[in-house]
């Protein structure tokens, strides 16, 4: 519940999903900013429980933070609950949320840094080391099968079958590129399916614009976007934070001699995420994460492919055409890490 008068709302940082908001408010002569998100409800048909997520995976954050001696208000996210006592507000089919503004924190679309970089990981393998022992099976499943490749393969392949647009000829090349190469979508559901490798509480959408860094310290404090917190494989963590911030130019850059996977920021992100898992991975977790960064970033293009096939369903676009950019980008990145192939597997084999 808030008090006071609201002075602004604006709209607010670079996600794909949700409409996000900074909101002023005025009270007894003090400022304060707010973040008020409306999610996405044709994403997240389930906002209750989706909430639910979140108010228990934070809760369970803030006792952990607070238990290491940290600062739980600029260290992770708390809900600030409605006038009745609720989650969030519904309006209609909408859903709306209120987080306080963290402050003295900047988000980056493009890493900085190899530092920069190296710290995102380690808030990203701290995050997963925090909820290690959270009780996996109390989470909803917000998005069913989000990073079940083989899954979204099919989808994939309806998507081109039905065609609704008529862009499938245009894109014959990346459908290709994609058919060549779908024996790699069903790698994590087999190793699992022989318990090669475990599922753990994992975070799902770890790209650096999910992160917050303190302005002061430059370190990277608060993992944010919490809405697809479930259970997942540490490789795909690790492999989805490669896909967007180990590329050396943006999501959408056209000009694909731009877009290449940076060994130097692999490696810097490799070594940061390990130090905050603390030693937690398996050593057949550790091997993988070169898979997870591969096969994130070839089903991410195959998403945004889907899409672009669909007609922009799902992604916000800003321009025509701007899924089929960002699709290109992940398959160059993709041949990218293939012919790195080598180079990313001395880098894992350092640990
Ligand atoms: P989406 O799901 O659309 O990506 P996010 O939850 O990631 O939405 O929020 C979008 C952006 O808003 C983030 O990248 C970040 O820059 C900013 N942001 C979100 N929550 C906060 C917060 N509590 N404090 C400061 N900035 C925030
Ligand atoms: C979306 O919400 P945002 O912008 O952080 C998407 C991710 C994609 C990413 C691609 C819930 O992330 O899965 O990898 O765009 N989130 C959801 O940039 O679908
Ligand atoms: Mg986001």
């Amino acid at each position: 519940m808030l008090d006071g008068e609201i002075l602004d709302i604006a709209p607010y940082g670079s996600g794909h999903i949700n409409d996000t908001f900074r909101m002023t408010v005025s009270n007894q002569g003090t400022e304060k900013d707010y973040i008020l998100q409306r999610m996405n409800g044709d994403i997240f048909k389930n906002r209750e429980e989706l909430m639910e997520n979140i108010v228990r995976v934070t809760s369970f954050l803030k006792e952990k933070i607070v238990a290491q001696g940290g600062n739980p208000d600029r260290e992770t996210l708390q809900i600030i609950p409605t006038r009745e006592g609720e989650d969030y507000y519904k309006e209609g089919e909408d859903g709306w949320r209120v987080y306080p503004f963290i402050t003295d924190t900047v988000s980056y679309d493009v890493a900085e840094t190899p530092w920069k970089f190296n710290r995102s990981g380690y808030a990203f393998g701290n995050f997963q080391y925090l909820l290690a022992d959270f009780p996996a099976e109390d989470l909803h499943e917000t998005i069913v099968n989000f990073h079940n490749t083989a899954d979204r393969l099919e989808k994939f392949k309806k998507a081109v079958e039905a065609d609704v647009m008529g862009r499938a000829a245009e894109v014959e090349k990346e459908i290709h590129f994609i058919l060549e190469r779908q024996r790699d979508c069903y790698f994590f559901g087999e190793m699992l399916e022989r318990k090669e490798v475990p599922l753990r509480v994992t975070h799902n959408d770890t790209k650096l614009n999910n992160v917050l860094f303190d302005k002061l310290t430059e370190e990277a404090i608060c993992v944010i976007d919490l809405d697809t917190v479930m259970p997942g494989f540490a490789a795909h963590d690790f492999g989805d934070a490669i896909r967007f911030g180990a590329s050396t130019a943006a999501e959408d850059e056209k000009d694909l001699d731009k877009v290449n996977c940076s060994m130097e920021l692999f490696e810097a992100y490799f070594d940061g995420f390990m130090e905050g898992c603390r030693g937690s991975l398996t050593k057949r977790e550790v091997e993988t994460l070169p898979m997870g960064a591969k096969i994130m970033t070839f089903e991410c293009g195959m998403r945004f492919l889907t899409d672009y096939l669909e007609g922009d369903v799902y992604f916000k676009t800003h321009y025509p055409g701007q899924n089929l950019d960002r699709a290109r980008t992940q398959l160059k990145l993709v041949k990218d890490m293939e012919e790195k192939w080598e180079t990313m597997q001395t880098i894992v084999k350092k640990a």
